[in-house]
């Protein structure tokens, strides 16, 4: 393990002691355990979800797709159209949706909340380049784009086995004892907003982290901070889950019941190639409250990359031209005239 990163406290052994679990995620900011899902479950999916990314051609043709050996000619990342358009074969996926609902996530999570939860509609996967290292999910708490409550649960869970050098999820343990959401700033990284831990005289900030296995699941509450690690590898894909859990009769932010936007996708385009029922509109059947998403946070890290690009920031400028490539008709202009001034090629 590289010396700045320190070993996740594993808490298996109070698995089944639900007052044990709330102290523990009280208290460190995070729960983490081995093989809480049968690693045979997590193969069958790397091999469903790997075997479609191979199939939208990001996969080197001919090797086995649970190698999952990347074409690094084809690096994208969320925000490009081209992510979007393999993104989307993946996420029709029945089975990738059901493991956000796998009784084992949702088990130990009633146990450590100590009460009724429900599964955001809007699962992830992240599917993720090597040496693509700009584009890594920065620093952040999850409350800027999940929003709803400070109660959410995120599950994060590799989907196989994931060493650090693969870039795994590593998190400051106690850092929600912050107890409120930290000015966020303009990243180029996935989500677009960072956070500076050592701006925070109340946060320690010691990384933790570990060399994930098929089967592990991290879980944190929506303030806890957390980043992505690189992934350093010469030619492998990164593919893992991140899923949101809240307490029913909670707020969930409107965007939560609709697909992970780089989709690009509705319900109804991907629910046809379903065998099951149980799993479409399941959230119908609940009252949570519906608040509309908070733009506030995004709007502020655009302005930000808009003032960067114009003080020459190379990120900034790179992330608005990919604004203007991918949604050319929403852009504002103030950003065509600021490229122009700049004379970026867009
Ligand atoms: O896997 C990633 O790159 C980001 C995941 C994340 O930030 C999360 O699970 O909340
Ligand atoms: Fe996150």
């Amino acid at each position: 393990m590289n010396d700045q990163l320190k070993e996740f406290r594993v808490s298996n052994d109070a698995m089944n002691d639900p007052e044990e679990l709330q102290r523990r995620i009280a208290d460190e900011g995070y729960l983490f355990f081995k093989r809480l899902v049968n690693p045979d479950r997590l193969w069958e999916l790397r091999r469903e979800m790997m075997s479609m990314i191979q199939q939208v051609g990001w996969l080197v043709a001919g090797t086995d797709p649970m190698d999952g050996i990347a074409d690094i000619n084809m690096r994208y990342t969320e925000g490009d159209n081209e992510y979007s358009a393999g993104y989307a074969e993946v996420y029709k996926i029945e089975n990738f949706h059901r493991a956000g609902h796998w009784p084992e996530y949702l088990d130990i999570i009633e146990k450590m909340v100590g009460k009724p939860i429900m599964p955001h509609p809007q699962k992830i996967a992240r599917i993720w380049f090597p040496k693509y290292t700009e584009h890594t999910t920065p620093k952040h708490q999850d409350f800027v784009h999940f929003q709803g409550s400070y109660d959410n649960i995120t599950c994060w869970a590799p989907i196989g086995d994931c060493p650090i050098e693969l870039g795994g999820l590593a998190v400051i343990p106690k850092s929600h004892k912050v107890d409120r959401v930290l000015d966020h700033h303009f990243s180029l990284g996935a989500g677009g907003l960072i956070v500076d831990e050592t701006e925070h005289e109340d946060i320690d900030p010691v990384w933790y982290t570990t060399d994930y296995e098929a089967g592990d699941a991290l879980f944190f509450p929506a303030l806890t901070i957390h980043q992505a690690l690189p992934n350093y590898t010469e030619d492998k894909l990164r593919l893992s889950l991140d899923n949101r859990y809240m307490l029913v009769g909670d707020n969930v932010a409107e965007h939560m019941l609709t697909p992970h936007e780089p989709s690009l996708l509705t319900w109804d385009d991907i629910y046809p190639g379903w065998q099951s029922d149980d799993l479409k509109y399941y959230w119908k059947s609940y009252d949570n409250p519906v608040v509309e998403k908070d733009l506030s946070f995004g709007e502020k890290g655009r302005a930000e990359a808009i003032e960067m690009a114009r003080a020459g920031n190379e990120h900034a400028i790179y992330a608005l031209k990919r604004g203007v490539k991918n949604s050319p008709d929403t852009v504002a202009p103030e950003v065509l005239a600021l490229l122009d001034e700049l004379g970026v090629e867009v």
